[in-house]
């Protein structure tokens, strides 16, 4: 192994703002607003403020799969948070969300507006609000809910870890990408043999679990999805049965609608930047603007 480093910690650690990272100009060792800013507020009962990552992208993928099913109150509209200029750092955003991280929803149809942060939180918010896509049987609740606890703790190590140190950091780090990427193989070996005997990530039935989980390690298997060449590096075509989930999910029509929201990369007829109505899909995506 390359000897990486002769950084020996200091006694206090300091804020280094330049160190050169990837989002090195927006991290921060302090949390609170750095701007006032209000939020606007649509028409519809849900208002979402966000962006088409891996994390944003459950949360329009569970809105467009409730709207399918005929839930008419999962109506949203879906304004775009551009992480990269310090928008989750405006003070209408930290009141929704303290942690300065998308995504984050309103629920204006609640007595009193109903904050929701956290993607996992609020896919189970809305789950329970509309008694969908969350088994009833209580022991297949139990499994969807390990799932989804399971891709929250788990996808740090993905995107935190292995992303950074594979794909931002100022500089390859041949310890760091042997430890994260280890972890994320044994994760993606955790999830294949689990999808060898269930068709969805809690059995039979589709769930909030399969949409925490697809646009994270579903995406990993793509070539050129999340990391570069992180599906060649990481082997992702041998996990044979994350490969067959993860199409199968792709092939459903909410899922194709979720994951253009908010996107502001690839084909421009695959970025629909903001969401207010159903038939933003037919005519606001941006090559529709373009023409
Ligand atoms: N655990 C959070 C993670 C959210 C998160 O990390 N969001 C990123 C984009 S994927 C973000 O907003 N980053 C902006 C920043 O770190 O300032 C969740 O699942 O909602």
């Amino acid at each position: 192994m390359s000897n990486a480093s002769d950084y020996t910690p200091p006694s206090v650690w300091t804020w280094n703002k330049e160190n050169g990272g990837r989002f090195a100009n927006i991290n921060r060792p302090i949390a609170g607003p750095t701007h006032d800013k209000e939020l606007p507020v649509g028409k519809h009962p849900l208002q979402l403020y966000s962006l088409a990552t891996p994390n944003g992208v459950k949360v329009t993928i569970m809105l467009e799969e409730l709207l399918a099913t005929g839930h008419s109150g999962a109506e949203y509209d879906a304004w775009l948070i551009k992480i990269g200029d310090g928008d989750q750092f405006g003070s209408g955003f930290v009141g929704v969300n303290p942690n300065s991280k998308i995504p984050a929803l309103m629920d204006h149809s609640t007595s009193k507006p109903t904050r929701v942060f956290e993607s996992g939180a609020i896919l189970l918010y809305l789950a329970e609000k509309f008694g969908a896509f969350l088994p009833k049987d209580p022991a297949k609740r139990t499994e969807a809910l390990n799932w989804l606890f399971w891709q929250m703790g788990s996808a740090p190590y993905l995107g935190g870890g292995f992303g950074h140190f594979y794909a931002y950091a100022p500089f390859k780090i041949e310890y760091a990408i042997d430890r994260f990427a280890m972890e994320v193989k044994r994760q993606l070996d955790v999830l294949n043999r689990h999808l060898a005997d269930n068709e969805y990530m809690a059995g039979d039935e589709y769930s909030i679990a399969d949409m925490a989980i697809w646009p994270w390690y579903g995406n990993l298997t793509l070539p050129g999805a999340i990391y570069n060449d992180s599906a060649t590096f990481l082997e992702a075509h041998t996990y044979t049965n994350v490969v067959r989930w993860q199409k199968q999910i792709a092939t459903r029509d909410p899922v194709k609608r979720g994951r253009i929201v908010n996107r502001r990369s690839g084909e421009p007829a695959e970025q629909l930047h903001e969401r207010h109505d159903a038939s933003d899909f037919d005519t606001k995506t941006q090559d529709k603007l373009a023409g």
